[in-house]
């Protein structure tokens, strides 16, 4: 094989300092050491398989070998000092793309419904500057909207949920209750939808979705995340097409139960536009929906490759001490690749697809098996809980459509 000196262009990988498996340098460490599952024989040099800070997307920042145990085993702590120190995490802004999550609606109850609710997810909390949650209604021409709240100025709690309900008090933890949000028979029944909207001009008002089909939003609006639902309704195609397209409408009246029951993600958060995880049960607004909480969320923008999209995910709890690892599959064999972590989730034109982990501030260089895996099994440091990165791969990969194949992106967040 000719080693291609550019692999992903971006101007600082070099293959050729990738030692082919026969040659790899055993670590001295060998604790400390992760090689790629599947990689023949030896161990990768971390050493040289690490770096810091170049990137071809912004500023070119001082390069510093960084050992792997680093990033995945050592002292978190002290590469969050190192990206600190090099003014990567100050200007770590979030910038065009939300991880909020629509985590739980409920739109019926007995009688007069008086305690409807929609209940915002993102673990951590954080802003919701920006965002927008937007009613559709499926009985109307072309589902059009009939309300929006704009959320700019708000924050989800640090507890990560965030509650949008009346005035009432009728419904617990309510955190905002917008002025054009009804006492009652706010949220209609079905089928009809709930979107959650990020404006990425930044200069978006409520009144620009008067009106406005999921169809056609108002320039620079991007959508986050949506649920289309009803009670024991048919499934409105067009609605489910437009905002959740592969997926299905989901059944608040699913157990009999829907004047009781709310839909909630199981467990909280999860891939945006997943409607494989909702389910039927009693309200929790500002609280857990129960089940094993994931710190990883799912980004999408993956970009297809000779197996279609490689696809990027992670296990463990991040919790201080625990086992976990992070996971590339569906990806080209043999082929090499670079794991680029980012301390910010900025969706970025890259070789014909969408790079999120932009701005790059680490860039490992690694070889996919024989069956087209990677897999990067860690020790999460202690001290590091609350720390947030993001993660994608790029392969090289000629069926892909600029020769780089990407997998989806992943937010972790450490409880
Ligand atoms: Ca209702
Ligand atoms: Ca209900
Ligand atoms: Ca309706
Ligand atoms: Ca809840």
């Amino acid at each position: 094989m000719v080693a291609d000196r550019d692999p992903l262009g971006m101007g600082h990988l070099d293959p050729q300092r990738i030692p082919r498996a026969r040659e790899r340098p055993m670590c001295a460490d060998r604790e400390a050491c992760v090689r790629p599952s599947g990689a023949v024989g030896g161990h990768l040099d971390c050493s040289l398989a690490l770096r810091i800070g170049a990137t071809a997307f912004g500023e070119r920042l001082p390069e510093r070998p960084v050992h792997l145990s680093e990033f995945l085993q050592g002292p978190i702590m002290k590469l969050h000092t190192t990206l600190l120190s090099l003014g990567v995490l100050a200007s770590a802004s979030f910038a065009g793309g939300s991880d909020v999550r629509i985590n739980e609606v409920d739109a019926d109850q007995t009688s007069t419904d008086d305690a409807e609710f929609i209940e915002l997810f993102k673990a951590g909390g954080g802003s919701l500057d920006d965002h927008f949650v937007v009613l559709y209604n499926g009985n109307s021409t072309g589902d059009a909207e009939y309300a929006t709240y704009d959320l700019d100025t708000q924050s989800i709690p640090a507890d990560g949920f965030f509650v949008i309900g009346p005035s009432t008090g009728t419904v617990p933890n309510t955190d905002y209750s917008p002025s054009n949000f009804s006492d009652t028979n706010e949220v209609q029944n079905g089928a009809d939808a709930v979107a959650l909207w990020f404006d990425t001009t930044g200069t978006l008002a409520d009144s620009d979705f008067f009106g406005t089909t999921p169809d056609a939003p108002p320039a620079g609006a991007v959508l986050v995340d949506a649920i289309v639902y009803g009670t024991s309704d048919s499934e409105d195609t067009t609605l489910v097409g437009n905002l959740t397209p592969g997926g299905t409408q989901i059944d608040e009246n699913s157990n009999s139960n829907k004047d009781t029951e709310s839909s909630s993600r199981v467990p909280d958060g999860g891939a945006a536009f997943d409607t494989t995880v909702w389910a039927q049960q009693l309200p929790t607004p500002g609280a857990t929906n129960g089940g094993a909480v994931s710190p990883y969320t799912d980004l999408g923008c993956a970009l297809a490759g000779v197996s279609g999209d490689p696809v990027h995910s992670g296990t463990g709890t991040l919790d201080g001490g625990t086992a976990g690892s992070l996971e590339l599959t569906n990806a080209a064999p043999g082929a090499i690749a670079a794991l680029l972590v980012s301390l910010a989730n900025t969706p970025t034109p890259f070789k014909g697809g969408t790079l999120k982990t932009v701005p790059v501030v680490l860039n490992i260089s690694l070889v996919t098996s024989g069956s087209g895996d990677i897999s990067l099994p860690f020790t999460f440091p202690t001290g590091a809980s609350g720390l947030q990165f993001y993660t994608q791969f790029g392969i090289q990969d000629a069926a892909a459509v600029k020769n780089i194949a990407l997998s989806n992106a992943l937010g972790a967040l450490a409880p």
